[in-house]
């Protein structure tokens, strides 16, 4: 396959003045029909003229009017073109019906459905399938369905069609098309200008119960950018769709998202808490991507983090002002280290801009989203609130209509704050999660913090530079006092030393507050300064921080020396857990222990091989502890949690059921399932019945309630999907691949559906115990799976190798047996570009 450069990019030789295209919609024998402007760009002289295709059948072809015979090759098509402006046409067919890819134009479930991001618009029409070609698009859909929709307004409809406008030039991956027996949740939004947006959800028949809570998270989102980005909408109607296939969460197409239907579809019966902010979030990210990513857009797939970054940045926010900012802060920063840092640190490591790919698809990455947003929050963070917001607004009120670059974002913070951003800039090029080392000196009243970096070696990238990292520091005093606040130390050197003066005592640092950088802390600190700091710290972050570091180090400690759990952890959590003034929500994450795969890369950080079965055990023995320490407080805090309101998904609520959870699944080990039980018995809400359910089986009890579950839910496609997950995920390390394999046989078990797909083999690769369970079954049946759905999915397929990312972490007896399924699905037959990337980096 051929790689692709940052450093080769070229712009394409013509302008694209409008687009016209005209759909006869039929399940395998579409015919699209499309009328092109186009313009050779008045500095470019007799460019080669050459439009992207894949996989259509071309019926006929004009230039002017005038039939051609254009030469067709694997990915496109070229042919002669006059000089200046002229009207390229053509006629092509596809068929959707048995495009399982989900790229392209598409079905699902009789509905026709487009994704076109990253280069899906080359499989409907022959066209410069590139972010940096905008243009104005007109869409006519024929077709014998009720709901016939596009990008932009509509213009016209009747018996059999539709038309629609779309007046904001954009690139082709923004390009939507839906049509199918659809009923619509409408509602209607008024702009801060007085522009009347019409709201429309379109689901399948029977969904509509499921559609008040997104409606009313895109109307939040609506009003939110208004007020904090002063970001208007900008056409007469906002659609979503909800589609059961689907490869990823959602898609930011003009005025026409379309959300795979788990990421938008609840209700209270069916959807659990953590669906709810889910689908607020993507909800928000979508519409977001209005401004950033629509409205200004990337020049090429490399800057994917110009779009990705600054609006999963922007959904954080939101979330953080209309629920727990402390909370949003923790969970992503649990889910940063869940998924991100292990990408960072192995063999799929890139920069947050990429510097080259075979196929764009694999770089819809943790590192390029979630790093990427984590730099926007550095950025924000070294310029200040005042110059952040200074910066966004030069930012839309230059770039505007326009396909940009990091250099054309990280310049208006430049020309903002006078600042050179030079160094800042290697965020964005040098890949791994850099080590900041601690040391602490104190002496006549000044306390010295000297904080080292390093970058450790990725592929391709030895020898990195020193790199711009805020640190936020507070010092408490000795009786839990803040005596500093929280300052910015700006870490720009290898090594460099910040003096504090003037203090009384010896102070207790909290460093790195609020997770002011994406990086990994070598603590110098002791186990007494993290008890202390868990007890005191101001920082929320810190405070949570800190017991996760006591909770790791403690279970380290059982691993490797088989000690029994500190008290000093156990105690602090358990004083936490008690603190009636604490947010539940704080205090259920207080309560976590870190997954059974972080702990096997901080053990394998420290040079040591991790043993997952000992990981597992130490973990199952600290929960155990954990509830028999906190048995006197349960049934208290049991009672205090119980909501009885009628049930709103929103953070208080939830909050309680996230604490009450934790207790159920505490108790439980106490109890043996007796309270799980009655609870699951009266559940009336999905977040308690799976939680009740949880807990049953992970005592080895609730099969016949799994059965029950079953019955209830059978016709509940995204309930089902929970149903298959929590089974493998639960499932005992010798019992997990059994179970999965079992699973896969079920007559529900729909692989080529990828939520369903993934409700199997997701926690199968997620099941740590399970997944590396020494007898290698459970890579051989993953990789069974990935090597049947490569063909009929490159995309999902390729996704889920990451599964393996990690397999140099562990002994030479599984890392064989991992290589030997990775070389199994590298020597399949006609192996998609998508897997065979993903495999060849995996193996180097
Ligand atoms: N739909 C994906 C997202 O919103 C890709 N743009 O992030
Ligand atoms: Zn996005």
């Amino acid at each position: 396959p051929q790689t692709i450069y940052l450093k080769d990019y070229a712009p394409f030789g013509f302008d694209v003045r409008e687009v016209n295209l005209i759909f006869d919609l039929a399940p395998n024998a579409t015919r699209v029909t499309s009328r092109i402007r186009f313009a050779a760009k008045p500095d470019a002289e007799h460019p080669d003229f050459f439009l992207h295709g894949e996989q259509l059948k071309l019926i006929r072809a004009a230039i002017d009017g005038q039939e051609i015979t254009p030469t067709l090759t694997e990915t496109g098509l070229t042919c002669d073109v006059p000089d200046g402006a002229f009207t390229f046409e053509a006629e092509v067919e596809i068929d959707p019906a048995n495009n399982t890819a989900l790229e392209g134009l598409y079905m699902s479930n009789g509905m026709y459905c487009t994704q076109c991001e990253a280069e899906g618009f080359r499989k409907i029409t022959y066209y410069p399938d590139r972010p940096d070609v905008m243009s104005t698009f007109t869409v006519r859909v024929n077709g014998d369905l009720p709901v016939l929709l596009s990008n932009g307004n509509p213009t016209d409809s009747g018996e059999g069609f539709a038309e629609w406008h779309d007046p904001w030039p954009k690139p082709a991956y923004l390009f939507a098309l839906v049509a199918g027996d659809l009923v619509a949740h409408s509602d209607h939004f008024t702009t801060v200008s007085g522009r009347e947006v019409d709201l429309n959800l379109y689901v399948r028949p029977g969904d509509e119960g499921k559609c008040a809570f997104g409606m009313d998270a895109l109307k939040r989102s609506m009003k939110w950018d208004e007020d904090v980005y002063g970001r208007e909408y900008d056409l007469d109607v906002f659609n979503i769709v909800a589609v059961d296939d689907f490869n990823m969460g959602a898609m930011e197409n003009k005025g026409l998202n379309v959300f795979n239907s788990s990421a938008v579809l609840a209700s209270p019966e069916t959807a659990t808490d953590a669906n709810f902010e889910r689908i607020e979030a993507i909800i928000a990210h979508e519409y977001f991507h209005n401004w950033t990513g629509n409205r200004i857009t990337c020049r090429d797939w490399f800057q994917l983090c110009l779009k990705e970054g600054l609006t999963v940045f922007r959904d954080a926010q939101f979330t953080s002002d209309v629920r727990s900012a402390p909370v949003k802060r923790i969970g992503d920063v649990i889910d940063l280290r869940a998924r991100q840092f292990p990408e960072d640190n192995g063999p799929l490591a890139h920069p947050v801009r990429p510097e080259s790919f075979q196929e764009i698809n694999n770089f819809y990455t943790a590192t390029v989203y979630e790093k990427g947003a984590e730099v926007i929050g550095m950025l924000k963070r070294l310029v200040g609130d005042q110059a952040y917001a200074e910066a966004l607004d030069l930012y839309f009120a230059r770039h505007d209509g326009q396909a940009c670059t990091i250099e054309d974002w990280l310049k208006v913070f430049e020309d903002v704050t006078g600042r050179e951003l030079s160094q800042f800039k290697l965020w964005y090029s040098q890949a791994g999660t850099p080590r900041v080392k601690v040391e602490e000196d104190w002496g006549d009243g000044t306390y010295s913090l000297t904080l080292s970096q390093s970058l450790p070696d990725s592929p391709g990238q030895v020898d990195k530079q020193p790199m711009h990292i805020p640190v936020a520091v507070g010092l408490l005093g000795p009786d839990g006092d803040e005596v500093r606040e929280t300052q910015t130390l700006e870490l720009t050197e290898a090594r460099q030393t910040f003096r504090f003066d003037g203090l009384a005592a010896k102070p207790t640092a909290s460093i790195l507050r609020e997770f002011s950088a994406p990086v990994i802390l070598e603590h110098g600190v002791s186990r007494d300064a993290q008890a202390f700091l868990l007890a005191h710290d101001t920082d929320p972050f810190n405070r949570w921080s800190a017991a996760r570091v006591l909770a790791t180090e403690t279970l380290i400690g059982m691993i490797t020396d088989g000690k029994t759990p500190g008290g000093d952890y156990l105690d602090g959590v358990l004083s936490v857990l008690r603190n009636d003034d604490l947010d539940p929500a704080y205090r259920a994450l207080m309560a976590g222990l870190p997954t059974q795969s972080e702990l096997a890369g901080v053990l394998a950080d420290r040079g040591l091989i991790p043993d997952p079965m000992a990981i597992w055990r130490a973990s199952e023995t600290l929960k155990q502890a954990m509830a028999q320490h906190a048995q006197d407080l349960l049934p208290r805090l049991h009672s205090q949690m119980r909501v009885d309101a009628s049930y709103r998904p929103d953070a208080e609520q939830s909050g309680k059921r996230s604490l009450g959870s934790v207790v159920l699944s505490m108790t439980t080990r106490l109890d043996g399932g007796e309270l799980a039980a009655s609870e699951y018995a009266k559940s009336d809400n999905m977040t308690l019945q799976l939680s009740s359910l949880g807990a049953l089986l992970r005592a080895g009890k609730g099969q016949e309630e799994l059965a029950a579950f079953y019955d209830q839910w059978q016709a509940d496609r995204l309930v089902i999907d929970k149903w298959f997950g929590l089974q493998v995920s639960l499932a005992e390390p010798d019992q997990t691949c059994a179970v999965a394999q079992k699973l896969t046989g079920h007559p529900d078990f729909h692989w080529k559906t990828p939520n369903r797909f993934r409700s199997v083999l997701g926690p199968l690769a997620m099941n740590h115990a399970g997944f590396h369970h020494g007898d290698g079954t459970s890579y051989a049946l993953l990789a069974d799976w990935l090597i049947r759905l490569d063909p009929v999915n490159p995309q999902t397929t390729a996704r889920m190798c990451s599964a393996f990312q990690t397999w140099k972490r562990y002994d030479a007896d599984r890392q064989a047996l991992i290589r030997a399924q990775l070389e199994r699905i590298a020597a399949t037959p006609e192996l998609s570009r998508d897997t065979t990337e993903m495999v060849s980096r995996i193996l180097d």
